[in-house]
Formats: C-alpha cells, sequence, structure tokens
C-alpha cells in the first residue's frame, strides 16, 4: 500500500482508503484498497473500492479525497491515470447509501469530470489528488488538485455548483517557485486556542477564531511540508504566515521528519477532532518487500490541531490505541541517571510497547558550553545529532538487541548558544533525533537518520519524548508531539522476545527523570477478519 485515501466517518463508521497493489507486492496496477473500523485501531478488508477498469482510469485508481454532501452523502473523487501517464479527476457514488460499510461504489457516467485541455493550461502528466471539497459562502464547492508548471509546485483551485461541472480558477490557490510536483494536497481550518476539530466546510462568520492549513507533498523529496496561514475565502488566496516564497525550505514545517508521506487529514464529527493519516514506506531493498509479499504500511493515526503559540501545529496518537496497552504498565517516578547510565526497561514486550518519558534538564543545560555557531547559522539538526559540543544524548534505546550490536536511538541534545546580540538572555536550542545506523546487522536497509529543533525552553519546561514501537515502526513524538520522527527498521537479532528497550544518559553530568510509564502493547486486528 502507499497513499491514504478518502478517509471519512460515515453511519458511525471509519472508512480508511489506500492506494494498493493487488497483485503484488510493491508498487504497481494501482486501485483503491478499502477497510472498515469502528474504533481506528482494528480494521476489517472488504472489498476494492476501485480498480482500472475504464479508459480514463484504466492505468490506475490514483489518489483522492471522500466528502460529505448535503444530507451527509459520501462522495470520491480520484485521479484516474489514462492512456499516455494522462491524469484525470473522476467522480464514485456508493451503490447503496444505507449500507454504512459502503461496500459497492460506482463510477460517474459523467466521468472524467476534469481533464487538461488546450485551453486551461494544464499539464497532463502533472495533475492529480483532488482534496476533500470544501463549501464556500457562495454556495459553490471548491477542490485543490495538485500540478506544477516547470519547476514550479501548484494547488491548482477548481469550484462546481453541482460537484459535477468543475470551473478553474483564474490563480491557483498557492504556488511556489523551485519546489517541483506537488502531490496530496491537503487543505483544512483549525481553531485558534483549542484542541478540537474543524469541519472542513466551516461557515464563513466563524472565519475569525480559524487559521488555516495547506499540506503539500514535495515529490523530489518525499516529504510533507506544511504552512499556518489565512484563508480568504472571497478572494480565495492563501497567505502564509511563513511561506515557501519568503524563506528556506529547511525552516518550513514538517508533519514529520522521518519517513511520512501523502498524509491527508478528516474530520471526525463524533470526537470533533481532525485526524492525520499517513504513508510510511519500507526502509528495505525491494527484492526484500518481494520475498516478503507486501510493502507499505499506514502510520498510527493522530489527532492533530494548532498549537496555543499559533506557530505550528501538535500531533498526538489518536487515543483509541491506549486500548491495547497492557493493564500493569511500568512506572517510575524521580530517577537520577548517571553519566553513562543505561537502565533497562524490564517486564515490558519491547517489540511491541508504547512509552512515555519526561526529563527535567534545567540543571544539565546551565552546564552546555556556549557554542558559537559558525557564521551565525544554524547547522542542519542531522549533523546536530553527533555533534559534542551539545549536551547528551540521552533518550531511549529501542529495539536493542542484548549484546547492543543492533539498537535505534531516540534522543536529545541541547546546546547553548553563543550570545552576540547584546541581548543577555541565554538561548538554548534542542535537537531530536532518531537514529538508525545501527538499527539492522542488514546494511542492505536504508539506514539514515532523522532530525529536527524542538522549540522548547530546557531552563523552564521538561523535555518529554513518546515513543510507540511496533517490530518494523518506530513513531517518536516529542515535546508533547511538536516534533514527530517515524523510522522503518529491521533489526535481525532484537526481534520479538529478544528485543530490549533502555532509557539512557550519555552526557557528562546527572540527568533527572521525573516520570517514565512503559506499556506493553497487545496486537490490534488490522485486516484479519473479512466480512
Ligand atoms: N501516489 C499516487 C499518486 C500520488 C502519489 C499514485 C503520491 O496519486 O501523487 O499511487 O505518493
Amino acid at each position: 500500500m502507499n497513499d491514504p485515501n478518502g478517509p471519512m466517518r460515515y453511519k458511525g463508521v471509519y472508512h480508511m482508503f489506500y492506494q494498493h497493489n493487488p497483485k503484488g507486492a510493491t508498487w504497481g496496477n494501482i486501485a483503491w484498497g478499502h477497510s472498515v473500523s469502528h474504533d481506528l485501531v482494528n480494521w476489517v478488508p472488504l472489498p476494492l473500492a476501485l480498480s482500472p477498469t475504464k479508459s480514463y482510469d484504466i492505468n490506475g485508481c490514483w489518489s483522492g479525497s471522500a466528502t460529505l454532501l448535503h444530507g451527509h452523502k459520501p462522495v470520491l473523487l480520484y485521479t484516474g491515470l489514462g492512456p499516455n501517464q494522462n491524469q484525470t479527476q473522476n467522480l464514485a457514488l456508493p451503490l447503496n447509501l444505507s449500507d454504512p460499510f459502503l461496500k459497492h461504489w460506482v463510477r460517474s457516467q459523467l466521468n472524467p469530470l476534469i481533464a487538461p485541455t488546450s485551453g486551461n493550461h494544464i499539464n497532463a502528466t502533472s495533475f492529480r489528488d483532488p482534496t476533500t471539497a470544501w463549501l464556500g459562502h457562495d454556495g459553490l464547492w471548491r477542490i485543490l488538485v495538485g500540478s506544477q508548471r516547470k519547476d514550479r509546485g501548484l494547488a491548482l483551485l477548481f469550484k462546481s455548483k453541482d460537484f459535477v461541472q468543475w470551473v478553474k480558477a483564474k490563480h491557483p490557490l498557492y504556488s511556489a517557485k523551485h519546489t517541483g510536483m506537488w502531490e496530496c494536497p491537503d487543505f483544512f481550518p483549525v481553531f485558534i486556542n483549542s484542541t478540537s476539530g474543524v469541519e472542513t466546510s466551516t461557515p464563513h462568520d466563524n472565519h475569525f477564531r480559524l487559521k488555516h492549513v495547506l499540506k503539500l507533498s514535495l515529490i523530489d523529496l518525499s516529504q510533507d511540508y506544511y504552512m499556518i496561514g489565512t484563508y480568504n475565502q472571497t478572494r480565495d488566496s492563501f497567505i502564509p504566515d511563513m511561506g515557501f516564497e519568503d524563506t528556506e525550505l529547511s525552516s518550513i514545517f514538517r508533519y514529520d521528519y522521518g519517513k511520512f508521506y501523502a498524509s491527508k487529514t478528516f474530520y471526525d464529527d463524533e470526537k470533533k477532532r481532525r485526524i492525520l493519516w499517513g504513508w510510511v514506506n519500507e526502509s528495505s531493498v525491494r527484492e526484500e518487500d518481494v520475498q516478503k509479499g507486501w510493502s507499505g504500511i499506514q502510520g498510527i493515526p493522530r489527532s492533530v490541531w494548532l498549537e496555543e503559540s499559533g506557530k505550528q501545529l501538535v500531533q498526538w496518537p489518536i487515543e483509541e490505541i491506549e486500548k491495547l496497552r497492557s493493564r500493569k504498565p511500568l512506572i517510575w517516578h524521580s530517577k537520577v541517571l548517571q553519566p553513562g547510565a543505561l537502565l533497562h526497561l524490564p517486564g515490558i514486550t519491547a517489540a511491541q510497547a508504547d512509552v512515555e518519558v519526561s526529563f527535567e534538564v534545567k540543571e544539565l543545560a546551565k552546564k552546555a558550553k556556549e557554542w558559537k555557531q559558525s557564521g551565525g547559522k544554524m547547522r542542519e539538526p542531522q549533523k546536530m545529532c553527533g555533534e559534542k559540543r551539545g549536551i547528551g544524548p540521552f533518550g531511549l534505546l529501542v529495539l536493542a538487541s542484548k549484546g547492543l550490536q543492533e539498537h535505534t536511538s531516540v534522543f536529545f541534545r541541547i546546546f547553548k548558544l553563543n550570545n552576540d546580540d547584546n541581548n543577555n538572555a541565554t538561548k538554548f536550542v534542542v535537537v531530536m533525533c532518531s537514529d538508525q545506523s545501527r538499527s539492522s546487522l542488514n546494511h542492505k536497509n536504508d539506514l539514515s537518520s532523522y532530525a529536527a529543533f524542538l522549540d522548547v525552553d530546557p531552563l523552564h519546561h521538561k523535555l518529554s519524548l513518546r515513543t510507540l514501537i511496533d517490530h518494523s515502526v518506530v513513531e517518536s513524538f516529542g515535546g508533547k508531539g511538536q516534533v514527530c520522527i517515524t523510522a522503518r527498521v529491521y533489526p535481525t537479532l532484537a526481534i520479538n522476545d529478544e528485543a530490549q528497550l533502555f532509557v539512557f544518559n550519555n552526557a557528562s553530568s546527572n540527568l533527572k527523570l521525573t516520570t517514565l510509564t512503559a506499556w506493553s502493547m497487545k496486537k490490534a486486528r488490522v485486516n484479519s477478519v473479512k466480512i
């Protein structure tokens, strides 16, 4: 599987469609797989929702989204890959609206609804992945479709009265030079000062309480970037608070600094939250994917909302995942970790676990030596993970083998910055890293490491980390969900009961662990039951 498609909740059932190759272990013959769930944790597979049959989608039913029309009627918009890789946008409708599982889908006779023509100047092979539609105050539906012109990425905007006839707006909702093709755009409102989600078509008079998020998947980097900004519905313009054009790519936020792509959100009206899904690809070589018979997974769904500061989003695993936690967690309070400490977490199924830890680092941070950055420029976070001038590393060692030949370490390092701006306040930089370099003795795997800066003041706030481990997946949430890093790792020794979990301190001073809670996790039922 690859991209998540058309997530929604209908008649009390969660639906997840996904890009799927029914004929092979790796990408190809793309159809829409379909699974349903009552709790977003346990999933039941259904027949394919869409597979290539019509001339306009004969080479693939590519990504798209679900929209609930008036009266809660679901529809799907997706990209059809026709002859010569030509891309068009198409509509599919449920055969039977009284079926909560929406098992059967029929295509509109009027497809393709949107096609590149000589008149609309659309690049026919770079025109895909329609968003969930939102309704404007003028009664018109709007969608975005990802595209590119030369190396400029585009979020093309289309409007429609009846969901069938779509008219391209004069200007894209947003575009930026040197960013390449934009895949899988996502556009949604978030509340200012609330963790609740907002329905995608929220009435305009509510807009003073809202910001909007535009997410783009950059094909050249295989990374998802988001911008927070203001959407003016009358002018159909999006003005990011910080956009691609006025800054370097490295200072634009990502949902996840590891493996996480082609993501999509939906609004869950039951729990009034916005949920984010993302595709987590393999780090193994193709032959091994073929041998094991599958590749690609969806990450654990995350609730997503705007941080109080308004500067960035916060993501947290949906609360339902806690149902998989064992009843008796391991709990530690107030432990001092001496330099070099490596503490084993006993009684936890380390290959399938959920662990939350927090550190008080006030004293430690004070001991950091001042660090002069060369040229006044911050280095890339990856390069700072191994930088000895920072205090650390300290954090978790997961999927570790007994002799530690294999391990993945998820950790922090703190840097005290040299103050040359005559302002006396000491500035710190915290970097969060997920280091896969020793995660497997099989060196054919991609063993690269990931990192990001965490916006936490270590003198006044604790540093927290939550990591969910599931055999080959390590999903880490730093600073209560401010920074997320997902990694795929394939230990050869640290598997099942042989895997171990540790907390460690490699800083040169004592570190105070304030709390640690670790749970063994049960197995979810994912597509193991047919109905
Ligand atoms: N995957 C789909 C496309 C999309 C890409 C094809 C992103 O629709 O642009 O499987 O991973």
